[in-house]
């Protein structure tokens, strides 16, 4: 596995309802990420954030509320991450909210002809304009990434898809709208509920899930949404839903990703410090990276 790690923070939380989602990256840190990780032998270099622009006031764009605004940070975000991979490095993104998968992906996927992505998250983050019922582009990046969507996201980086189906799994579903389950089943998308998880078994998921997003790409990347993991483990999020992944199961969810060795990138999303208990969902996201990155417990 790659060694060298290059981080990067998105302070940016206007693709979501509530605040504070830009405070993620200052409370990863403070969670002691690059201590963490230097522990267990990486190359750590922080290259510190991306600049976000406050808007004066609010917009809205054909149901994409702050469009601009996203869209600058993401283009942004897309260049720094085209640069870290062409420096051999892996880009660990630090969120923000989710919108800035649209950043990471474009470039990450600059790079890789096919490559792979476990979505793990309680959303599909698979609307478009047309679909949101909320107008907030958090719940758009997967859609725009595979080509769906509004075309200033769509085209981040400068072209477009960055995916295919085929090669994408969302792990830990369980509040997916009407315009995302019909993607969903129009695009063929591989999707592990909590259904499935709850039926399965973790391991057995990420057998399968590994097994798919493997298959035919040259590389994998990890967009983890912190509201994948159950509330009572990961409270400081924006959007939580109740019955979602134990912290032990996104261990060993991480744990198996990383003996598979097929990772190139990662970004941890929505952490938000307003909402949290003691930056108790910025420790988990933490412990949840040194896992991806090869803690081997022993
Ligand atoms: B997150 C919802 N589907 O589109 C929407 O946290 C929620 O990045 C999106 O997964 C949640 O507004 C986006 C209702
Ligand atoms: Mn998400
Ligand atoms: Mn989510
Ligand atoms: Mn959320």
């Amino acid at each position: 596995m790659n060694k060298n790690i290059s981080i990067v923070g998105v302070p940016l939380d206007l693709g979501a309802d509530r605040r504070g989602v830009d405070m993620g990256p200052s409370a990863i840190r403070y969670a002691g990420v690059v201590a963490r990780l230097e522990q267990l032998g990486l190359n750590i270099q922080d290259r510190g954030d991306i600049p976000v622009t406050r808007p004066h006031h609010f917009t809205e764009t054909e149901n994409h509320k702050y469009l601009d605004e996203v869209v600058a940070a993401n283009a942004k975000l897309a260049e720094v991450v085209s640069d870290i991979m062409a420096e051999g490095r892996f880009p660990l993104v630090l969120g923000g909210d989710h919108c800035i998968a649209l950043g990471t992906v474009a470039g990450v996927a600059k790079h890789k002809k096919n490559l792979g992505v476990i979505w793990f998250d309680a959303h599909g983050d698979l609307n478009t304009g047309e679909t949101s019922p909320s107008g907030n582009i958090h719940g758009m990046p997967l859609a725009a990434s595979l080509g769906y969507g509004h075309d200033r996201l769509v085209q981040i980086g400068g072209y477009a898809p960055k995916l295919k189906p085929e090669n994408v799994v969302i792990i830990g579903a369980r509040d997916l709208d009407k315009g995302e389950r019909e993607l969903i089943k129009r695009v063929g998308l591989k999707v592990f509920t909590m259904h499935e998880i709850d039926k399965l078994g973790m391991a057995r998921v990420m057998e399968e899930a590994i097994a798919h997003v493997s298959k035919n790409t040259d590389g994998v990347h990890l967009s983890l949404d912190l509201d994948g993991l159950d509330p009572h483990d990961a409270p400081g999020v924006g959007t939580p839903v109740i019955g979602g992944i134990s912290y032990r199961e996104g261990h060993l969810a991480l744990e198996m990703l990383a003996d598979a060795d097929v990772l190139c990138s990662a970004e941890f999303v929505e952490v938000n410090p307003i909402l949290d208990k003691q930056n108790a969902t910025a420790r988990v996201a933490v412990a949840l990276m040194s896992s991806a990155l090869g803690d081997k417990l022993l």
